[in-house]
């Protein structure tokens, strides 16, 4: 039996994008928004059909994400955070509503990438932040273009 593995492409060209990123721990969000868009350069998509829209802090994520799911005129979604426990008597709480975006994704069918950093201390934060870890802004990207598609290659009954 002839098996068929589809997966998505990095060719971002024609994709419009909006990146939501909290302003809260700014320094890290910061170089999160910096991979973001390195990697949206990288793989073709244009300046022009990128925007990004600043909140408070991880909690209000999820809003901004549905109004904009709801407008349904975008082709992925990118959540940039930094929940940090080692400061944040309320971790659970904040990191738990920015997570909620999942649902976002799956109601409206659009790619909602969660490139929120939940981590115990600052220092694991800033490895994630293009350090020692990578870049979870830059992976947040890659992964947005290839989900875009993916879906994509769904609907063209691929
Ligand atoms: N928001 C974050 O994005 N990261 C945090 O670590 C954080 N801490 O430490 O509390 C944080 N709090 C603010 C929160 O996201 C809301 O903006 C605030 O509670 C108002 O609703």
């Amino acid at each position: 039996m002839s098996k068929k593995e589809i997966r998505g492409d990095l060719d971002g060209k024609g994709m419009k994008i909006s990146i939501v990123v909290a302003r809260f721990n700014e320094f890290i969000t910061d170089n999160l928004l910096k991979g973001c868009l390195e990697s949206l350069e990288m793989h073709g998509v244009s300046a022009n059909d990128i925007k990004i829209y600043r909140v408070p802090g991880a909690y209000e994520i999820p809003l901004v994400v549905e109004k904009l799911a709801i407008q349904k005129n975008q082709s992925a979604i990118i959540a940039l955070g930094a929940v940090i426990r080692g400061s944040t008597a309320h971790f659970d709480y904040v990191a738990g509503e920015s997570a909620k975006i999942g649902n976002i994704s799956q109601k409206y069918l659009i790619p909602v990438i969660f490139g929120v950093l939940t981590t115990d201390t600052i220092e694991q934060a800033i490895e994630r932040a293009g350090t020692k870890a990578g870049n979870k802004g830059f992976e947040a990207a890659t992964t947005a273009i290839e989900m875009i598609s993916l879906l994509k290659k769904i609907d063209d009954g691929i």
